[in-house]
C-alpha cells in the first residue's frame, strides 16, 4: 500500500480516521507493507525509509525536505491536481518548480520503495499525490501488478486539460493496471479524456490500450465500517462530549455538519442556505442549531487561509444578526473530534447537511447515516456533487448552489413525517451494509489480480530508459 500519509502507529495516539483505520484492516489480513511519507519535514531527509511492525503489517516511510513539502504537497498537489479536479480552475496555480518538485519526489520515493517489493508484490498506489509513481517504478525494472485508487473527483477533459503536463499525466496512467474511480461518472470522464488526447484507445468497456498496455478503469466506490460506526453511536449516549452537547441545546433541534475546512466543501453556501431557512422559516427562530465542525486543514495554502478568514467572519456574522442572547444559531467550531463522540453527535441530529461543491465520495455523508436511530432516524441532505448522491438514494439531494433550494430542503427535513424518514434511511443503510470499505478492498484487489499475465508481459518490453515512461529526469514541458 502507499500512500501519503501512512497511519505509522506511535504511543499516546488514537488511531487517525476512517479511511486510514479501513485500510490497516484489509493489510492486517494479508500482512504487507505500507509505504509513503512520515509527516515530518527535516532538513536533510534520508533515502533510507524509517522502518517499524505493528502485527503483521511493515511501515516504511520517508521525511521531505522543506522545499519537497512545498512543490510537492502544498506546492503541484495541493495547488494544482486538487483544484482542477473540484472544478476550480479559478484557484489553480501553475508552477514550473512546484511541477518539477512533484514529479522528482515521486521519483525518490519510487526508488526508496524499490529495495523494499518483492517480485510477486501487488502494489496499491493511493491518490493523487502519486499518480507518476507506477511509471518510475516501472523505468526501474518493476513488472509487479500494480492498482491505482483516486480518491477524489476525476472532471471533464475541458477542465482536467487545465492541468499542466496533462497529456504526461494521462500517460503515467499507463503503467497502471488497474485505475479505480469513486463513481462511474469519474471513470467515463477518465477515459474521455484519455481517447480525446490520443493517448489511449478502448478495447471494449473499461479496458484501454495505453501505449501497447492493457489499463483497467473502473468504478469501486469506497465504503465505511459500518457495523463499527453502528456501534459506536449506539453506545455515544454516555460519551462526555455527547452529553453536554445535548444539555445545551436544550429542546431545540440539531442540524450538524462535519468537514474539513476546504474550500470544496461548499462551507460558504451551506451557512448562507441556514441563514435563507431562518429567515424564511421565522417560526423556527430559538428551535434550531446548526453545528459546524471543521478542522482547519492546510494551513500553509495561500488559498485556504483566506478562506479560513472568510468563513469564520461569515459565522460569526450570521449569528450576529440572526441570533438572540439566549441563541447562537451557527455554532462554528476548529476542532477534530473523536469517533465515538462525533457518531453521537451524528445520531442526536435530526439533519446531517452535507452540501460540498465538489466531492470524489464524501465519508461524513455516509457515516451520518450508518449513526441514525433506526426507529428515529434524522434525515441527509447530500450535495448531488458528491460521489455519495450516486449510493445513497434516501438522501434530499440538492445543488449546493441554489441556496433557496438548500434552505427549502432543510424545512423539508425538519417537518418529514416518520414513516418517510424511515423509508429513506431504510434503502440507505441496506446499501451501506452490503458496501463496506472492507467490500470495497477486496473488490479492488480481486480486480487487480485478476489482470492477465498476458498484460503484465507488456511492462516487460516497454520499460526501459529511453521507452514509454520518458518524465523520469526532468519535468514534462
Ligand atoms: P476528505 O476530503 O477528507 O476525503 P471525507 O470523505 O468526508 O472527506 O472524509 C473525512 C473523514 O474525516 C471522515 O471520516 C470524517 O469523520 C473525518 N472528519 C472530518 N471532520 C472531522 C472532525 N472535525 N473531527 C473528526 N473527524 C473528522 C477524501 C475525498 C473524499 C473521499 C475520501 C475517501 O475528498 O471525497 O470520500 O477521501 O476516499
Amino acid at each position: 500500500m502507499v500512500s501519503n500519509r501512512v497511519p505509522v502507529p506511535k504511543e499516546g495516539t488514537s488511531k487517525a480516521g476512517g479511511l486510514t483505520v479501513a485500510l490497516e484492516g484489509a493489510l492486517k489480513q494479508s500482512g504487507g507493507l505500507w509505504f509513503g511519507w512520515s509527516g515530518e519535514t527535516v532538513e536533510n531527509p534520508s533515502d533510507q525509509t524509517k522502518v517499524s511492525q505493528a502485527g503483521n503489517i511493515t511501515f516504511a516511510v520517508l521525511d521531505l525536505s522543506q522545499q519537497d513539502y512545498d512543490e510537492y504537497y502544498a506546492g503541484f498537489a495541493n495547488r494544482a491536481l486538487w483544484p482542477v479536479c473540484h472544478y476550480r480552475l479559478d484557484l489553480v496555480q501553475i508552477e514550473r518548480q512546484e511541477l518539477d518538485g512533484y514529479f522528482r519526489v515521486n521519483r525518490t520515493f519510487a526508488a526508496s520503495l524499490a529495495p523494499l517489493l518483492q517480485p510477486e508484490d501487488v502494489i496499491w498506489v493511493h491518490d493523487y499525490h502519486f499518480i507518476p509513481l507506477a511509471a518510475e517504478l516501472r523505468r526501474l525494472g518493476f513488472k509487479n501488478r500494480i492498482g491505482f485508487f483516486l480518491h477524489i473527483p476525476w472532471p471533464p477533459s475541458d477542465v482536467a486539460s487545465a492541468l499542466p503536463a496533462y497529456q504526461q499525466l494521462l500517460q503515467g496512467f499507463g503503467a497502471y493496471d488497474l485505475v479505480g474511480f469513486h463513481t462511474p461518472q469519474d471513470a467515463e470522464n477518465f477515459q474521455r479524456c484519455l481517447v480525446r488526447e490520443n493517448i489511449g484507445s478502448e478495447i471494449r468497456t473499461g479496458e484501454h490500450e495505453i501505449d501497447g498496455h492493457k489499463v483497467r478503469i473502473g468504478a469501486f466506490p469506497v465504503g465505511i465500517d459500518t457495523e463499527t460506526f453502528v456501534r459506536a453511536a449506539a453506545n455515544a449516549e454516555r460519551n462526555a462530549l455527547v452529553r453536554r452537547t445535548k444539555a445545551s441545546l436544550g429542546d431545540r433541534d440539531l442540524i450538524i455538519g462535519v468537514d474539513r475546512l476546504d474550500y470544496s466543501k461548499g462551507l460558504k453556501q451551506r451557512i448562507e442556505a441556514f441563514s435563507c431557512f431562518i429567515k424564511s422559516n421565522p417560526d423556527f427562530r430559538n428551535r434550531v442549531t446548526y453545528i459546524q465542525i471543521t478542522p482547519k486543514s492546510r494551513s500553509d495554502v495561500p488559498e485556504y487561509q483566506r478562506m479560513q478568514r472568510e468563513i469564520a467572519e461569515q459565522a460569526g456574522w450570521t449569528n450576529g444578526s440572526l441570533g438572540e442572547v439566549d441563541w447562537t444559531p451557527v455554532r462554528y467550531v476548529n476542532r477534530t473530534v473523536g469517533h465515538a463522540a462525533l457518531a453521537g453527535l451524528y445520531r442526536m441530529s435530526q439533519i446531517g447537511l452535507v452540501t460540498p461543491l465538489r466531492d470524489g465520495m464524501n465519508l461524513v455523508a455516509k457515516e451520518f447515516v450508518a449513526a441514525q436511530q433506526p426507529d428515529d432516524p434524522g434525515v441527509l441532505i447530500l450535495s448531488r456533487f458528491a460521489g455519495a448522491a450516486h449510493e445513497l438514494d434516501g438522501a434530499i439531494l440538492v445543488n449546493p448552489y441554489d441556496t433557496e433550494a438548500c434552505a427549502a430542503a432543510i424545512a423539508r427535513a425538519l417537518r418529514m413525517p416518520l414513516e418517510e424518514r424511515r423509508e429513506r434511511w431504510d434503502s440507505m443503510m441496506t446499501r451501506l451494509r452490503t458496501n463496506t470499505v472492507e467490500a470495497w478492498c477486496q473488490h479492488f484487489l480481486s480486480s487487480l489480480s485478476n489482470v492477465s499475465n498476458e498484460s503484465m508481459e507488456a511492462h516487460a518490453s516497454t520499460n526501459t530508459e529511453n521507452g514509454r515512461y520518458p518524465f523520469s529526469e526532468a519535468a514534462p514541458a
